[in-house]
């Protein structure tokens, strides 16, 4: 059995994004809602010395967020992103969910170790959150590019709480800012492939996934409403690559359909 059809794989490769359905199940999902909520309020037995806590910044202006450093910053519902999720279980046991091995699977071929570059929960606090400009997910301190991404909603993803929003079709573009640390595009960039291409905002229910390619452009806004927009994403990456700093990353798995299939 599979997952995603030959057809799902072409609308993909067509649009730079697919969307998986529904993946967690509601007893999943109140799962890790409830211990994403735990960790932000301290109260979850994790080693916190482990854990990339960045707060939410108070103006919605990204260049205002919080300092990302490891450790707790506080009981507070309101942190922008949570990162090295894979040391957490439950986090970790969803990541190695069989259609996330199925994809490794197809993008980085069967016999891959696989390695997760950033497994992290991105929120937009109610009625707050910061406005993420356009950016493609590329980090140039790897030897190579991660490829995929895939996209968690935690809660409702909605236009007006900041789902995110993407130009379809750019990951065929290649890197628009290569020389940008992390992939960040110019405002005028941003602007001109907004205006010539369009949008599609990526509204989405709680449970559900949607796999993107790292290099579609993408962006999100503040909430602006009342509901939390908590999320969950997983860069899936190559097992064999490289930081220039000689990072380690942690091994989730091996791609192998062998396995997919037993
Ligand atoms: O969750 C979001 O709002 C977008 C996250 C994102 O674009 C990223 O982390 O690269």
């Amino acid at each position: 059995m599979t997952f995603i059809s030959e057809d799902q794989w072409a609308q993909y490769e067509r649009d730079g994004f697919l969307k998986l359905g529904v993946v967690l199940d509601s007893e999943e999902l109140e799962a890790l809602q409830g211990r994403i909520d735990d960790i932000m309020m301290g109260r979850a037995d994790l080693d916190y010395s482990r854990i990339l806590m960045q707060l939410d910044s108070t103006d919605g202006k990204y260049e205002n967020v919080g300092v990302q450093s490891r450790g707790h910053k506080g009981a507070t519902l309101n942190y922008r992103k949570i990162q090295d999720l894979e040391h957490d279980e439950l986090f970790m046991e969803f990541m190695k969910k069989p259609i996330f091995r199925e994809i490794c699977a197809r993008v980085y071929g069967p016999e891959k170790p696989i390695t997760a570059y950033r497994a992290m929960f991105m929120n937009k606090p109610a009625s707050a959150g910061t406005l993420l400009p356009w950016h493609q997910d590329r980090w140039n301190n790897l030897d190579r590019d991660p490829l995929i991404t895939t996209w968690t909603a935690l809660d409702p993803a909605t236009i007006e709480n900041g789902c995110v929003e993407v130009v379809v079709g750019s990951h065929k573009w290649g890197l628009l800012n290569p020389d940008h640390p992390s992939g960040f595009v110019t405002p005028e960039q941003g602007e001109k492939a907004r205006l010539e291409n369009g949008t599609q905002f990526l509204e989405m229910g709680p449970g559900e996934v949607v796999l993107m390619h790292n290099w579609l452009l993408h962006r999100s806004d503040k909430n602006h409403s009342t509901q939390s927009r908590r999320a969950f994403s997983v860069c899936y990456m190559d097992g064999h690559t490289v930081a220039s700093s000689g990072e380690q990353f942690t091994p989730i798995f091996s791609a192998n359909e062998a396995e997919l299939v037993a």
